[in-house]
């Protein structure tokens, strides 16, 4: 994603899937340790006791595999395979998310517990990559306003920012050369967008609990805006009056905004919006390619939060 690491973009841009799995055998024996961590980090995984929901699409999903192998966490590293290859010692429980800021109630909260007290739902959703891949994701977790609702947030606050763990030990892509981004990766949106019914913390997907690559153990996922928004892994939710930075803004702000509502008329500098590829499909510009929709098909519920902004000023 960084324009100062063209030939890296290129690659995963115009890697069709196929060619990409194909890579993958092709590494053979290499893979095999990868493939070892890979299995070490899914025995932690739980089967989670979930309830159906409205929340789905009338879309083949994306196969687990493909969902639990091409990741983009740079934490990990910068590869699609990178994060299922490399998340095997990153220890996502115990694990405690504080919220504060403008709050009455402010507080650290464990997410086991978080996970009792709310119900998982099961909610199917597009997932739509700013490198104008996607997929079709069944995630488990609970909406993000009832969390915020606990808290209750102040008349003042108008956003919410939220953070990644740093945990160098683990995440080899947090330390020495293989850096790449400033962390903690940051995120954020507005209060209203926050406690929208579609804004989802995930805890889970497929109904067991989420895999390190996905962002274990609680991720945000908000269906109508770029991937990069789902920021994984995260240990604080700040209520705030001032937008808050968003790490791809502040890392390259010409090609990357504070919204990134999906958006096939507002093209990236360096690619068409106007389509995507969807993994676990075959065909480049075949089978595999889809038209990529306003608000990535959830304009009915969204469009109002935007009404009378220009959505090409506010990318
Ligand atoms: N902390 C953190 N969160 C992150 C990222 C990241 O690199 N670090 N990548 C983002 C991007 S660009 C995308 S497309 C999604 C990918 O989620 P998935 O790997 O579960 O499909 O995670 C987002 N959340
Ligand atoms: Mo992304």
């Amino acid at each position: 994603m960084p324009s100062y690491r063209p030939p890296k973009i290129a690659t995963s841009e115009i890697t069709p899937q196929q060619v990409y799995l194909r890579r993958r055998e092709f590494l053979g024996a290499a893979t095999l340790g990868a493939m070892a961590l890979y299995s070490a980090g899914k025995a932690s995984a739980a089967a989670l006791s979930v309830i159906e929901s409205k929340y789905t699409v009338d879309e083949k999903t994306t196969p687990l595999k493909d969902v639990t192998s091409y990741n983009n966490f740079y934490e990990f590293g910068l590869d699609k395979g990178d994060p299922a290859a490399l998340s095997g010692d990153f220890k996502p429980l115990p694990w405690t998310i504080k919220v504060d800021g403008m709050v009455n109630k402010p507080g650290t909260f464990d997410v086991e517990a978080l996970m009792k007290e709310f119900p998982i739902e099961s909610r199917t959703y597009r997932m739509r990559c700013v490198e104008a891949w996607s997929m079709v994701i069944p995630w488990d977790g609970f909406p993000l306003a009832s969390l915020l609702d606990k808290v209750e947030p102040l008349g003042s606050a108008k956003y919410v920012a939220f953070e990644t763990v740093v945990r160098p030990e683990e995440m080899p892509g947090q330390k020495g050369i293989f850096q790449s981004l400033d962390w903690p990766y940051l995120e954020g949106l507005r209060l209203d967008e926050a406690r929208h019914p579609l804004t989802l913390l995930a805890v889970g997907l497929y109904g067991e609990t989420l895999p390190n690559q996905n962002g274990a153990p609680i991720r945000l996922v908000v269906p109508w805006k770029y991937g990069f928004k789902g920021i994984k892994s995260i240990v604080r939710i700040t209520l705030t009056d001032r937008e808050p930075k968003n790490t791809w803004q502040v890392t390259n702000p010409q090609e990357y905004g504070f919204y990134a509502n999906v958006n096939p008329e507002v093209d990236h500098p360096r690619w068409s919006q106007a389509t995507e590829r969807r993994i676990g499909e075959s065909g480049f510009f075949g089978a595999g390619r889809h038209p990529t929709l306003p608000f990535n098909g959830y304009a009915d519920e969204v469009a109002s939060l935007y009404s009378g902004m220009d959505l090409k000023a506010n990318f």
